[in-house]
């Protein structure tokens, strides 16, 4: 046991009504939700990296937390934040976790050295999780924090780089495998550029395809049956990612051959940076069934940054699980909370709670979809709205022509009567959701 969480008891569920800071309102992980456990739809993840790796800085100033896993350059100390973050796993009935190499385990002199950190740690994380729920939702490789990868992983225009990327890659997914995790992500760090008079676009997209290629052929290789995941973001910290947002990933995707094998995992705020919003994310994915699983947090609105705050704003967050359910669930991703405390959150208490609130919010946007899904309106609604469609004369005119489309138009049988889109109605319909 560390000292770290020594005060707080584990978290309950006490319903709408408590008072009690530390509870659980609307999360209430066996409650039935549409014929499934609540923590069964949610999948909740903790992100390692936010919760335990980040020390508090930000551009313009270095660490406020002090921890006593710091400073996190030593094997012994990487252990006690192990030790920490799963005493947080127990306190807040976690299902799931996710890490960066990078987080987890001390940095080496060299590529053996850190390999041999990394493994040592990944068989202390393997036998606390013998004895508790706590699963791998997934793992992935930090390839953006060292200055190595300051021009890309995949896309560095430096063979060697690509080489030092594969290894790593490889590394991460044999962990990800021992450990029986469900999915591995790629987010592209700095897959992207700077500025296009130094960068040759169309050579560095291909080496992420073929790099990409080459994690599913491994994939294959070894076993690995959890889903290849990769992560759209259009900035930060790169000026362009290719990974731009889910259409364009989808469209890379199809190029390189892989809409088989991989899948989207989408983040609120990333879908923000990228101007659009999350449910519009998670409804192109699940369009073309390529919906993953997904990272929750929320950007601020007025800082134009990737805040990556805890969320909590339940309308968005509804909708966003509406077009979920309407996709048929997450599958066998989760909802990473992708999500640090503010700088000036110092205590222990301050990570649970964050932790409690998001989980919260989830449950109370979760139920408010399901409400949606089982009331049907926004279903008759676009039943109604495009009922046009289902005549036989519409779905004739799809395999016709443009001649026998004008002959229609020409002779005036069809003169088109607009509708009311009757968008303040839904809107007002939500409302009574949320
Ligand atoms: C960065 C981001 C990453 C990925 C994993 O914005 O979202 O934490 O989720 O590399
Ligand atoms: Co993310």
């Amino acid at each position: 046991m560390t000292q770290f969480f020594a005060d707080i008891a584990p978290i309950t569920y006490q319903g709408p009504e408590t008072t009690n800071a530390l509870a659980f309102r609307h999360y209430n992980p066996d409650e039935v939700v549409l014929g499934k456990r609540m923590e069964d739809h949610l999948r909740f993840a903790v992100a390692y990296w936010h919760s335990f790796a980040w020390e508090g800085g930000d551009p313009f100033g270095g660490q406020t937390f002090e921890r006593p896993w710091h400073p996190q350059d030593q094997m012994d100390r990487a252990k006690i934040k192990a030790d920490a973050a799963f005493e947080m796993f127990d306190i807040l009935g976690q299902p799931y976790f996710c890490w960066h190499d990078a987080d987890i385990r001390p940095e080496g002199a060299d590529f053996s050295e850190s390999l041999r950190n990394f493994e040592e740690i990944i068989d202390y994380f393997l036998a606390k999780m013998e004895t508790r729920k706590t699963k791998l939702l997934w793992g992935t490789a930090n390839m953006f924090s060292h200055r190595r990868w300051m021009s890309g992983a995949s896309t560095n225009p430096d063979p060697d780089v690509f080489a030092y990327s594969a290894a790593t890659v490889k590394t991460c997914m044999d962990a990800t495998h021992k450990m029986g995790g469900e999915n591995y992500v790629l987010w592209g760090g700095r897959e992207g550029y700077e500025t296009l008079l130094n960068t040759d676009l169309g050579r560095e997209l291909d080496h992420m395809g073929r790099f990409l290629n080459m994690v599913v052929e491994y994939k294959h290789k070894i076993g690995f049956k959890g889903t290849i995941l990769v992560e759209p973001k259009p900035q930060e910290p790169s000026k362009h990612q290719y990974d731009f947002d889910a259409a364009t990933c989808i469209g890379f995707l199809r190029k390189y051959g892989l809409e088989g094998e991989v899948k989207l995992n989408l983040e609120q705020g990333h879908a923000i940076l990228a101007g659009h919003s999350f449910e519009h994310e998670v409804a192109v994915a699940a369009a073309d069934g390529m919906l993953g699983s997904i990272d929750m947090n929320r950007n601020d609105y007025q800082s134009g940054w990737d805040t990556d705050q805890f969320p909590n704003n339940v309308p968005e967050v509804a909708l966003t699980y509406y077009h979920i359910l309407r996709a048929g669930g997450l599958g066998k991703g989760g909802t990473n909370f992708d999500a640090k405390l503010r700088r000036q959150s110092l205590d222990a208490e301050d990570l649970i709670a964050a932790h409690v609130g998001g989980m919260d919010i989830c449950a109370r946007g979760l139920k408010a979809a399901a409400a949606m899904v089982e009331d049907g309106g926004l279903d008759t609604a676009l039943r109604e709205r495009y009922a046009g469609w289902d005549s036989n004369d519409a779905q004739e005119m799809l395999n016709s022509d443009f001649d026998a489309i004008f002959a229609g138009v020409l002779s005036g049988q069809i003169n088109p009567q607009p509708k009311s889109g009757r968008q303040e109605i839904l809107e007002n319909y939500v409302n009574r959701f949320v």
